[in-house]
């Protein structure tokens, strides 16, 4: 019962977005988290294989050669909480160096349950790891995981993968300061950003000659087809990755090839293009490595190490929140507990795979260990 109240909640968001990026003035956007539903987490997942779009791999070599030293920069006892887990694949690294020294909470937090089920099927065999999954957005989740962690515990988040530089520059830095707002003197955070690097490698990641990731954004008309019944005629439209070189970052656009109407029944609307008029679906924003010290200052955190790929440009951050005087120490511990539970009996719904929970093992299968309370769904930061 409570899928089907996600499926409902969740399709009246995106009919609404639709509407309101399409029939908007001016340049006509679609928000890109609406690019991952299960056709396009599975692309997602082959863009990542592909050899032109190197990202995926730098940030899995960093982990892999340097997660010993990463979690030798952590106080003991650490919670680990990600946000967005996608996979979880990368994460293994982290989790690994932590069970040496350490029995580990591992909390994604994904608002797409297909990717709670394949981050547990990934990461559920890790001896000494136990997960607890959050279905939320990120900041819920994440408020969620902190309520989560015991006295003694600190947080470390991940957020890998680059998704930060989906965000717009500045939004990108409103949320790490929310992000920092969670946080206790003693947690971190490890940031992966993609940096800058030739333009036509750049290119080349967002346009890759198999056409990959041409599907990968075609797919957001064809899912406005399945799921609000609109009539986009898939050919009419081509994939283009362009980089804008003022904001420094490649942005995804679908290029309507002549003057067309289109209908989008469930949202109650037709939309009107003229030839050349695009829709523009993502933001990859690049960084440079010594920019990213300055925008931790902003955010609240200081950089604790940096680490650099030399055969693609990217770098993985590890920052620690600092105080700012004496009058920022995160919320109070009992406060956030209170208000975390007053929150999940409201609206709040808890995922939970324990392995460490002996009636849960008991009980058997992935399925039985998932505990799941009313909930209801929210989009994704
Ligand atoms: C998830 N995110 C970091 C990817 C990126 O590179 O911005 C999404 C992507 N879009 C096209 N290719 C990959």
């Amino acid at each position: 019962m409570a899928t089907a109240v996600v499926a409902q909640h969740s399709q009246s968001n995106f009919a609404g977005d639709v509407r309101a990026g399409l029939l908007r003035s001016g340049q006509k956007e679609l928000p890109s988290k609406y690019l991952y539903d299960e056709v396009g987490s599975a692309l997602f997942e082959v863009i990542s294989v592909l050899p032109e779009y190197g990202l995926t791999r730098a940030d899995e070599r960093l982990l892999g050669r340097h997660a010993v030293d990463i979690v030798s920069r952590l106080k003991s006892d650490v919670l680990v909480a990600e946000l967005g887990s996608g996979s979880g694949r990368k994460t293994r690294w982290i989790l690994e160096a932590l069970t040496r020294r350490q029995r580990t909470t591992y909390c994604p937090i994904e608002i797409s349950p297909t990717a709670l089920a394949r981050c547990e099927s990934e990461l559920g065999q890790i001896e000494h790891v136990s997960i607890v999954g959050f279905e939320r957005p990120y900041l819920d989740g994440l408020l969620a995981a902190a309520s989560w962690r015991r006295e003694h515990e600190h947080l470390l988040v991940l957020f890998l993968g680059s998704t930060i530089g989906n965000f717009d520059r500045d939004a990108g830095e409103r949320f790490l300061a929310e992000v920092r707002r969670i946080l206790y003197p003693g947690d971190a955070l490890l940031l992966g950003t993609d940096l800058e690097k030739p333009l036509p490698q750049l290119v080349a990641a967002y346009d890759d000659p198999i056409g990959v990731t041409a599907a990968f954004n075609l797919n957001l008309l064809a899912r406005i087809n399945r799921e609000l019944d609109a009539d986009f005629d898939l050919a009419a439209f081509r994939h283009e990755a362009r980089y804008n070189s003022s904001e420094r970052r490649i942005e995804m656009h679908l290029r309507s090839l002549r003057g067309q109407t289109v209908a989008i029944a469930r949202a109650g609307c037709s939309v009107t293009f003229a030839k050349d008029e695009t829709i523009w679906t993502e933001s990859s924003h690049k960084y440079r490595a010594d920019e990213i010290p300055a925008m931790a200052q902003r955010t609240g955190y200081r950089c604790d190490g940096q680490w650099l790929d030399s055969e693609w440009p990217f770098a993985e951050n590890l920052r620690a929140p600092f105080a700012r005087g004496n009058h920022f120490h995160g919320p109070n511990r009992q406060d956030l507990r209170a208000l975390i539970h007053a929150f999940e009996s409201l609206l709040g719904f808890r995922y939970r795979l324990d392995r460490r929970n002996p009636q849960m093992d008991s009980a058997g299968g992935v399925n039985r260990h998932r505990d799941i309370l009313p909930f209801v769904h929210d989009a994704q930061v």
